[in-house]
């Protein structure tokens, strides 16, 4: 106690120190690397050509509303897949399925991703994220990479305190990090603590209609929920998360969100809630089944924490979780069998909001202080069970033993990491072997692009005596996090298979056709190296003329059932564009309001006559 940095003086002291700290590493940490340490490094990071990285990294594009995967341990960048945010390369966002996906939204912000899991393990199947920008949440399928869902979450305003994924991927939590009006409805913010809540989504998974949906809503009190985990096997029924600004602040938060000496980590036991909806035990409002805590009772605690915490992190066996402070020195290590204890015998110190508060000493294990180091973030875990926490304002990340809170060692980084990943670092098995730090700032660690610097990871071998720092890759902005998983977990397929079931499919050539419906016209066409089919009967199979003003229906199949040969759609000023990979097929809608002659062509290079894959979109004025 005795430790935590008191309100306000302890930020801008941590702030200043922060630039202080930049200047000191940057000096040392590179000129003093041997050239044999040098070349020993290269080798550990450097995959021939034609070999596969060990692992994939999913990064989280932030508020590129991207998602960035990389391979491990070369680093390099393989893909970005598009989620939250609109994306020509592969005309994401333009035809129908993906158009409906984003909705109004052009822009989203992905933090936090997390894999899909059996047994509280990475199961390669799929990958969530939430969007903090516009309050969405998305699924990804991991045999295309692509983005299959994505669904509004009402009455909460930014899941950051999200993804997290229980152990079977029963539940994907969703805690907002804004308190609104339940309904998002005006309320003066004088009525903040009567009218806001901080609303939490349960959000389930219907596999095989590959649909996220909402199953109920939880209207915690009006704080800020910041970062989460589930539990594992003890504690698996249960999840954590953090709070800040419990002191129901609505301005200058900085300041006033950092007034009480403690703030709280909840905890919840979803099977009861679960069971709470199931007995009826809720209230309908906005359309959702809503649990008030003061009103349906169970299920749900508070634990006293230090001030403004951030990360929590449950233990790869599930004992224990472990919570660290922007602005404290140290981290604080739970244990939830005693705070299972606690709960039993009802050991409260009182409540807020109708939610009890567990007592600090009775669910506290023990707090651990490495000497120096400042603004524990979040933790990772190795396959030993040995923690490895980030230290944003000393820059470094501490390694050390949860068990005894003994520092084991430490590794400057290049700066202010916020999370880190390890291998498979957040399940029941991590893998050890390599973490990598997801640093905010990059400052002179790359050829100079302005002002403005890219991020940073830096992959840290985990295999010798001291963790070593081997690599670093820029990164666009910006990995709020990352998980990284073992790469022969995702299986991939190579060409989308025929659906002979799906309307909209031609997979041969005669049975292209155009069709006119009134003033809809619908084509049926075909994509292969090198031409356009739209109707094979035609004068010019390559040509779709309209009349302005019709409604245009564009279904169009990709028909080399050949790995890599995609084909691109798009059409010469009518800012249009869409993607068909190996025998998929999809559709692009639009109003032909412009008349005049469009050029339209395949945006992806797909043979030798690439080039010659064109033909014309003509528009026939109306009068
Ligand atoms: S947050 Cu903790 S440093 Cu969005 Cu996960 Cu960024
Ligand atoms: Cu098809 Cu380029």
């Amino acid at each position: 106690m005795k430790k935590w940095i008191p309100a306000t003086s302890g930020l801008l002291a941590g702030l200043v120190a922060a630039t202080v700290f930049f200047g000191d590493f940057s000096s040392n940490t590179r000129s003093e690397a041997s050239d044999a340490t040098i070349k020993s490094n290269a080798e550990k990071v450097y995959v021939p050509f034609g070999e596969k990285d060990e692992y994939y990294l999913f990064a989280s594009g932030g508020h590129s509303g991207q998602m960035f995967i990389y391979g491990v341990p070369s680093m390099r960048h393989i893909r970005t897949v598009p989620v939250f945010s609109l994306d020509s390369a592969t005309g994401y966002g333009w035809d129908t399925h993906t158009k409906e996906l984003l909705g109004d939204y052009t822009w989203g912000d992905l933090h936090h991703p997390a894999f899909s899991e059996t047994d509280g393990d990475y199961d390669g199947k799929y990958m969530f994220a939430t969007d903090v920008g516009n309050s969405r949440a998305a699924v990804m399928n991991l045999e295309t990479f692509t983005t299959r869902d994505i669904i509004d979450v009402p009455n909460t305003s930014g899941p950051h305190c999200a993804a997290f994924v229980t152990s079977n991927t029963e539940y994907m939590f969703l805690p907002t990090r804004f308190a609104v009006p339940i309904g998002r409805d005006y309320a003066p913010l004088d009525e903040y603590s009567e009218k806001y809540r901080g609303v939490m989504s349960a959000v389930t998974f219907d596999e095989k209609n590959e649909k996220l949906n909402i199953a109920y809503q939880v209207a915690l009190p009006p704080w800020s929920y910041d970062l989460s985990d589930a539990g594992k096997k003890m504690s698996a029924d249960w999840a954590v998360m953090t709070t800040y600004n419990t002191e129901e602040a609505t301005t200058n938060l900085e300041i006033n969100a950092s007034q009480a000496d403690r703030d709280y980590i909840v905890l919840f036991n979803w099977k009861e809630l679960e069971q709470l909806v199931k007995d009826g035990n809720y209230d309908e409002v906005t359309g959702q089944k809503m649990i008030f805590p003061e009103k349906h009772k169970g299920g749900i605690y508070l634990v006293p924490v230090a001030k403004s915490p951030h990360g929590v992190d449950v233990t790869p066996d599930g004992t224990r979780f472990i919570a660290s402070g922007k602005l404290a020195p140290s981290m604080t290590v739970f244990s939830f069998e005693k705070a299972f204890k606690a709960i039993e015998n009802k050991d409260f110190s009182g409540e807020r909001n109708g939610i009890p508060v567990l007592k600090y000493e009775s669910v506290m294990e023990r707090e651990v202080d490495p000497e120096n180091a400042l603004g524990p973030l979040h933790t990772q875990f190795d396959d030993k069970g040995m923690a490895y926490t980030t230290m944003f304002i000393s820059s470094e990340i501490v390694k050390w033993d949860p068990n005894t809170g003994e520092t084991l060692d430490r590794v400057p980084v290049q700066y202010s990491p916020g999370h880190s990943v390890a291998a498979e670092g957040d399940t029941v098995a991590p893998d050890g072997k390599y973490i990598i730090a997801l640093n905010k700032i990059a400052k002179d660690s790359y050829l100079s692009v302005g002002p403005s610097h890219p991020e940073s990871m830096q992959l840290i071998d985990l295999t010798g005596d001291k963790m070593e720092v081997i690599q670093s890759a820029p990164v666009n902005p910006e990995p709020h996090y990352a998980q990284m998983i073992k790469a022969d977990k995702i299986k991939t397929i190579s060409v989308y298979p025929k659906d002979e079931n799906n309307p909209d499919a031609v997979y041969k050539q005669e049975e292209t056709k155009i069709v006119r419906k009134g003033n809809e016209v619908h084509v049926y066409g075909i994509a292969m190296r090198s031409k356009f089919i739209f109707d094979a009967n035609a004068k010019r199979p390559d040509q779709i003329e309209v009349n302005q003003g019709d409604k245009v229906i564009i279904h169009l199949t990709n028909i080399d059932f050949d790995q890599d040969i995609t084909h691109g759609f798009a059409i010469n000023g009518y800012d249009l564009n869409m993607e068909v990979q190996p025998g998929q097929t999809n559709t692009i809608e639009f109003t032909a309001d412009k008349a005049g002659t469009f050029p339209l062509y395949c945006t992806n290079f797909c043979s030798a006559l690439h080039q010659e894959m064109t033909g014309y979109f003509l528009v026939k004025p109306t009068n």
